[in-house]
């Protein structure tokens, strides 16, 4: 299945309805007027892309109408789909150039980390890196146990510790291995299940700290995953997040399992931190290079 047959395959839910609702305005598209613009305000706005940037979005479609000839439904449709695709624009790429490099992956409880941690594992081992995962997840055993299912499946290797262990103390370990091992890139899985937010900081900045001190210098990336069927919710995770960390990356996961893939747009623009990552399926192939283009192409398709 080509990369685009994947973003349409997990973009299907979202299509049937985003499509339609989209579609469905723009058929009746006679000229460029208030009536269109607050219909297509609408319907973005159930494809979860956000009160505020859909918006923004109708704002600039407006003012693009009076500068430029639209005379079509073709054309209102291209014109939409640059408009987004410069709200999400950002650095979509992973910048790992030091050995070894750390991705640290962040979110609460159930978003999908582990899964995201045993795909990127499969992705950087096909492309002939060592990878080595930290289960820093110490909550419960099964947290690790996961984690090793994942490392077995694609030859990474794995650091854990007991049950309630320090998951700085697991970082530590898995770093100073990484060391003696020639690891190019160390992914460390981390617990989404942080009380508040002060004790999210702390643990977060605790592990920065570990990392900083035994690899300067190193290249970094930390990402969040969020769950893209958890709509407005996910905009304030991500939000707390990024207060709590520098963010570098998001991950959207389980778009296959929603219709409201406009979220993808929405945390983009609104964050400011590009989506670098879509997971679109539970299997290791399931997670996609993240492509503002090819996504609302799809998305419009
Ligand atoms: N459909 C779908 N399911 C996913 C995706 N990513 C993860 N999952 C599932 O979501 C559930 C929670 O994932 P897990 O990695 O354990 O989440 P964690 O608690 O953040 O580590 C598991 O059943 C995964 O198989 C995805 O992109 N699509
Ligand atoms: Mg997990």
């Amino acid at each position: 299945m080509s990369f685009f047959d994947k973003i349409r395959e997990g973009l299907k839910k979202t299509k049937q309805s985003a499509q339609n609702n989209v579609n469905a305005v723009l058929a009746t598209f006679r000229t460029v007027d208030e009536d269109l613009l607050s219909e297509l305000e609408d319907s973005l706005i159930l494809a979860d892309i956000g009160a505020e940037t859909a918006m923004t979005t109708v704002d600039e479609l407006r003012e693009r109408s009076k500068l430029r000839n639209i005379h079509t439904k073709e054309d209102i449709k291209a014109e939409l789909c640059d408009i987004l695709c410069e709200k999400m624009k950002g650095d979509s790429a992973l910048h790992l150039d030091t050995k070894p490099s750390v991705i640290l992956v962040v979110g609460v409880n159930g978003v999908g980390k582990t899964t995201t941690i045993g795909k990127l594992g499969q992705k950087f081992v096909s492309e002939g890196k060592k990878v080595l995962f930290a289960a820093a997840d110490t909550f419960r055993a099964a947290a690790a146990d996961q984690l090793e299912v994942w490392a077995e499946r694609c030859s990474a290797d794995i650091v854990r510790h007991s049950e309630g262990a320090d998951p700085s103390a697991v970082i530590f370990d898995a770093i100073s291995a990484a060391k003696a091992r020639g690891t190019d890139v160390v992914i460390c899985d981390t617990a989404g299940r942080l009380h508040n937010k002060k004790n999210l900081m702390n643990e977060l900045a605790k592990m920065n700290r570990v990392i900083e001190r035994e690899l300067p210098g190193a290249s970094r990336e930390t990402l969040l995953v969020i769950d893209a069927t958890t709509g407005q919710n996910g905009v304030n995770q991500a939000e707390s997040f990024n207060e709590a960390c520098t963010l570098t990356g998001i991950v959207l996961t389980k778009l296959d399992g929603t219709a409201k893939g406009g979220i993808v747009i929405n945390i983009s623009s609104r964050l400011g931190v590009p989506v670098k990552f879509i997971g679109v399926g539970e299997s290791a192939d399931d997670l996609l290079e993240f492509d503002a283009k090819a996504f609302v192409e799809a998305f419009f398709e």
